[in-house]
């Protein structure tokens, strides 16, 4: 016995030695996806698979991965009659040389279009068509490769109305004020183009329970009631103020969602901390509250059985939107350093894997 035990140290010290790696011994965060049944995912940007360490990452830890902008009008239809396929295919490939599913993000959106359709000056008619058109195009396209698709993201504001959009401000597609219609319409036509890809509405600052949570909920309520089809409902989980206040319900959200037969996805997670104008850490016990801060989103979301994907927004703190979008005074969001080194995040969200692949279970669900 003893020397089966020393047998099995030798052979794994020899491992170590050999490869350099002490952390190829650990399971990584998609070993455990792979084990409970849940995606894990994360956003990529198609130019930067070159790079070797954030290929190697990304296949090893994910089983799922999101383009960021490559899918999104502006980078996809450059001008009305081109689409531009490549950097989204790049990503198809390499998800299935790598066994990741993919998931699509986005059909309908104010943001990220192209000048030549928010100045187009086109009739409701022509806005119809020309969705129509683009949801039935990208979609098939991609139809057995992607498996999801967030057909809407971000139409309604903090207070549960609608955002304003070239989709439903008047002319819009021809429903302006006639509140989800544009959204149903739009939801109709993904059908139609895969029947296959299942079908989200997106949304930020909707985690908990809260106005704008109200209003995806009653549209998901009334859309399954009439049999419009929508198959989920994506949470993003940015997380700005390092609290897990404003997120509270996040459980009780996913219960009420998914209790109306839809799947929740976590599709955006990250949490910024504060950084100086070098751009180092202010607070270094910041990490460990980012930690916490993730552990609390996984567990809400493998708590339950109809949550079936987390996915950050990016992986490695070399390449993420936070620190442009708040002008360098927060950073350091993802799981990843910038040189790839796994973080205490990291630790504490493949602990939360690790317990649920350990027996825990998975709790009651569509
Ligand atoms: O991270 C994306 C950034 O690179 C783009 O410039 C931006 C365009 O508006 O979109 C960012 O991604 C957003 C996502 O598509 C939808 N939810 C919010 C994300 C962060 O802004």
């Amino acid at each position: 016995m003893l020397h089966a035990k020393k047998f099995l140290t030798l052979i794994l010290t020899a491992i170590v030695l050999v490869t350099g790696c002490s952390r190829c011994l650990a399971q990584s965060l998609r070993d455990y996806g792979d084990k409970i049944g849940i995606l894990i995912g994360a956003a990529v940007n198609p130019s930067k698979l070159t790079e070797d360490a954030y290929a190697s990452t990304l296949a090893r830890e994910f089983n799922m991965v999101e383009p960021e902008n490559a899918m999104k009008w502006a980078a996809i239809r450059p001008d009305q009659k081109t689409f531009n396929f490549k950097p989204g295919d790049q990503l198809v490939t390499f998800a299935q040389a790598h066994r990741m599913k993919v998931r699509g993000h986005c059909l309908v959106w104010q943001k990220y279009n192209p000048a030549w359709l928010m100045n187009g000056r086109f009739t409701s008619e022509q806005l119809s068509d020309l969705l129509r058109e683009h949801i039935s195009t990208v979609m098939k396209h991609y139809a057995g490769q992607v498996f999801a698709w967030d057909v809407v993201n971000e139409a309604f504001d903090a207070s549960g109305g609608f955002e304003h959009s070239i989709w439903y401000d008047s002319p819009g597609i021809g429903m302006a004020g006639k509140g989800t219609a544009y959204l149903e319409q739009a939801f109709r036509w993904a059908r139609m183009a895969d029947p296959k890809a299942l079908l989200f509405y997106n949304d930020y600052d909707a985690e908990g329970l809260n106005a704008k949570s109200n209003a995806i909920y009653a549209m998901v309520k009334d859309f399954k009631r009439r049999g419009v089809p929508i198959d989920g409902v994506g949470l993003q989980a940015h997380i700005f103020n390092l609290s897990t206040k404003e997120i509270s319900s996040l459980s009780d959200n996913i219960t009420r969602l998914t209790a109306l037969g839809v799947e929740v996805h976590i599709t955006e997670m990250d949490a910024g901390l504060p950084l100086d104008r070098k751009g180092n850490l202010i607070n270094g016990s910041d990490l460990t509250k980012q930690a916490e801060i993730y552990r609390f989103v996984a567990k809400a979301c493998l708590q339950q059985r109809g949550c079936t994907a987390f996915q950050t927004w990016g992986f490695t703190d070399k390449y993420s939107w936070i620190p442009g979008y708040t002008k360098g005074t927060k950073g350091m969001a993802l799981l990843f350093d910038e040189t790839y080194a796994p973080k205490p995040v990291y630790n504490a969200l493949r602990e939360v894997l690790q317990q649920r692949a350990q027996g825990l279970g998975r709790g009651a669900g569509p």
